[in-house]
């Protein structure tokens, strides 16, 4: 499917740093080497509701993430998916009487809105679990007649115990990942599994449900994990430098692909590095679909708040940490917002030279925009209190912004 037009990446004077980055399957912060073209893959949404302040802050790390990159001068190879067939979208198109393709196709359109006005880098492909289909089957195939998938009344499951690094992206205990597993999406009570843990891969038809020609598995629909697996191994293969979601994809989802690529190719880990951000929460609890506690990225905008304030309210939180949405960290982010403005229209100011180098600093240590954005707030205080005499700053100060932070001034 189409993707969302890319807001132009201003180039600056110098070149970037490197980017260390904390990944979740060593715990520890890595330095990340990429080729000249650098790969990540991000999970995309299930679209079944608007884009909220927890997917947009999601999808703002990692929107960073390839900041970060194109200023050393590399280019990016960036795919996200659309888990436009599952369970909780089917679950909501029946609760509202709606079609399922209709919902779909309207909040992922949303969605493109949502990210084209936070301006947030397009991906060069971005799939459906539906256009997916034809590319997935043959992969459940191979897995079952390797012995690493097995059938259950039609349906086929993938065998965790095939794979000997089972556990090491998410690093969880049995009874945790048991926990999880039905918390998110799993069935890990259905007798007649080899392991509780395993993940369908392939789900048989059932009445009243899409499904799809799978060959020689029957018809049916695709499971969650191997849809990601599927997309990631056809456009970036193994290896590729990130694998991008939110905390909560750690496991099952991130920890399932890693086996499911593991069984296909006998290699660990799919991705250099798994990243995760934060959860951010509304009342006290995580903003959730299913919850229903969301502030809507599009309601604000009708609301008439300037998409840059909504980015800079995210940039506000470091992506690592989970925090809490209120007014004020808006009302914060439009104040913020009109004092940088207000700063880069006068004539000039003090030396940016140093604030980009901070701030390309700041970025390169694990996404740390709160401290890129302080670096900002003190130049423009600086610029109020003394002045300065360099014309082009305010200029170089508006173009690292908008290339570094996504923010345009
Ligand atoms: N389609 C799958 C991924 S393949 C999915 O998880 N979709 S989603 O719509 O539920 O979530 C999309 C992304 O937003 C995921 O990376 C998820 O971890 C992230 N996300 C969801 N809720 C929050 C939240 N409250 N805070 C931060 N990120 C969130
Ligand atoms: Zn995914």
């Amino acid at each position: 499917m189409h993707a969302w037009p890319a807001s132009e990446v201003p180039a600056l004077p110098g070149k970037g740093r490197d980017l260390r980055i904390h990944d979740t399957a060593t715990d520890g912060l890595i330095t990340l080497d990429p080729g000249p073209v650098a790969r990540i893959y991000v999970c995309g949404i299930t679209p079944y509701d608007a884009t909220h302040m927890g997917h947009a802050a999601t999808y703002n790390a990692f929107d960073l993430v390839q900041r970060v990159w194109l200023d050393t001068k590399r280019q990016v190879h960036y795919v996200q998916n659309v888990t436009d067939v599952d369970d909780p979208l089917l679950e909501r198109a029946e609760r509202d009487a709606i079609d399922w393709v209709a919902l779909a196709e309207k909040e992922t359109a949303l969605f493109r809105e949502d990210m084209t006005a936070l301006r947030m880098l397009p991906p060069r492909q971005y799939i459906g679990a539906v256009e997916a289909i034809p590319g997935i089957v043959p992969l459940v195939e191979r897995l079952r007649d390797s012995g690493a998938a097995y059938e259950l009344e039609g349906d086929i499951y993938f065998s965790v115990e095939s794979d000997p690094d089972f556990g090491k992206v998410s690093r969880l205990d049995a009874a945790t990942m048991r926990l999880l597993s039905a918390e998110r999406g799993g069935d890990p009570d259905r007798p007649g599994k080899k392991n509780p843990l395993d993940p369908m891969l392939w789900m048989a038809a059932r009445e009243g449900e899409p499904s799809w020609d799978g060959g020689s598995l029957g018809r049916g629909r695709p499971g969650w994990h191997i849809e990601c697996v599927a997309i990631a191994l056809d456009h970036l293969g193994m290896g590729f430098d990130v694998q991008g979601g939110g905390s909560d994809l750690a496991f099952p989802h991130h920890e399932m692909g890693a086996s499911h690529a593991q069984a296909l190719t006998g290699e660990f880990p799919m991705a250099k590095a798994y990243v995760h951000a934060g959860m951010v929460a509304l009342h006290g609890e995580k903003m959730s679909k299913s919850k229903g506690n969301l502030v809507f990225v599009s309601k604000l905008r009708r609301d008439g708040v300037d998409p840059a304030a909504i980015r800079l309210a995210l940039l506000a939180h470091h992506y690592r940490s989970d925090w809490e949405w209120t007014d004020q960290v808006l009302q914060d982010a439009v104040a913020r917002l009109d004092r940088w403005r207000a700063a880069v229209s006068r004539p000039d100011g003090p030396s940016a030279e140093a604030l980009v180098e901070e701030m390309r600093e700041a970025l390169a240590n694990d996404l740390d925009a709160p401290t890129a954005l302080a670096a900002v707030d003190r130049w423009v205080a600086l610029q109020q209190e003394r002045g300065g005499t360099d014309e082009g700053a305010p200029g170089v100060v508006s173009r690292a912004v908008d290339a570094l932070l996504g923010v345009a001034l």
